[in-house]
């Protein structure tokens, strides 16, 4: 039997981060769906007072908050890496995956990616286009950021794949299913292709919505 459990919601990028995080470090894992309407009561709070998800459990312990998930993660299946070594590096990575909680996620991807997939997908409501508009000035500051911070290098934290690749590929990959990612995306070539080297990543592959709704369904 598997030692990691995870508890998420398929779509999630957090929680996708977090499979993905596993898949990469080949270990296996159990899949435990999260219903979205019962994240905010009990007895879901006990296990996530704040109602999100993801939730790690190994072992006996149990761990919210992404950040600190990966970061345990890379600790205890140390093999391959997904750290950088130097400390600059290491500093980036940290960096880019505050950026992801703070910027990325607050005000761009739970608003734009809620409102263009998450909505009518699994709420039935249509996207309220003003919302979506009133975010994209964010959403670009972000993506320039972002694009600035990769530059030349084939992953976020320079030359080896890190847990920030991890993160934000997770969230840029569900924006980049919106159609504001055209615009998003128009002067900034680096970024599509960085997620298309991701996306080409047998992690991110097997993590999809769609595979991760197969791994619920089997649960
Ligand atoms: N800071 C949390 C954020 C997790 C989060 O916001 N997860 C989203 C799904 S991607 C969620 O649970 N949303 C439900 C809600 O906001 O009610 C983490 O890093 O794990």
């Amino acid at each position: 039997m598997s030692s990691y459990i995870v508890h998420s919601i398929p779509g999630s990028p957090f929680g996708r981060a977090v499979l993905a995080t596993l898949t990469e470090k080949d270990a296996s894992f159990r899949f435990v769906p999260v219903e979205p309407r019962s994240i905010k009561a009990q007895p879901y709070l006990s296990m996530h007072p704040f109602g999100r998800v993801p939730v790690l459990e190994h072992d006996g312990f149990r761990l919210y908050e992404t950040q600190a998930i990966l970061r345990y993660l890379d600790r205890v299946l140390p093999t391959p890496a997904l750290t950088p070594a130097d400390p600059k590096a290491a500093a980036r990575m940290d960096q880019i995956m505050g950026i992801c909680d703070w910027y990325l996620h607050q005000g761009v991807n739970n608003i734009i990616g809620f409102q263009r997939i998450v909505r009518p997908r699994l709420l039935g409501i249509p996207c309220d286009e003003a919302i979506v508009a009133e975010a994209m000035p964010r959403a670009h500051v972000v993506c320039a950021e972002l694009s600035r911070l990769l530059g030349t290098s084939p992953y976020l934290a320079g030359a080896q794949v890190s847990l920030a690749d991890m993160v934000v590929g997770s969230h840029m990959d569900f924006l980049a299913q919106t159609p504001e990612w055209a615009s998003l995306s128009a002067e900034r070539p680096n970024l599509p292709a960085w997620l298309e080297r991701m996306s080409a990543r047998q992690s991110f592959q097997a993590t999809t919505w769609d595979r991760v709704a197969e791994m619920a369904k089997a649960a």
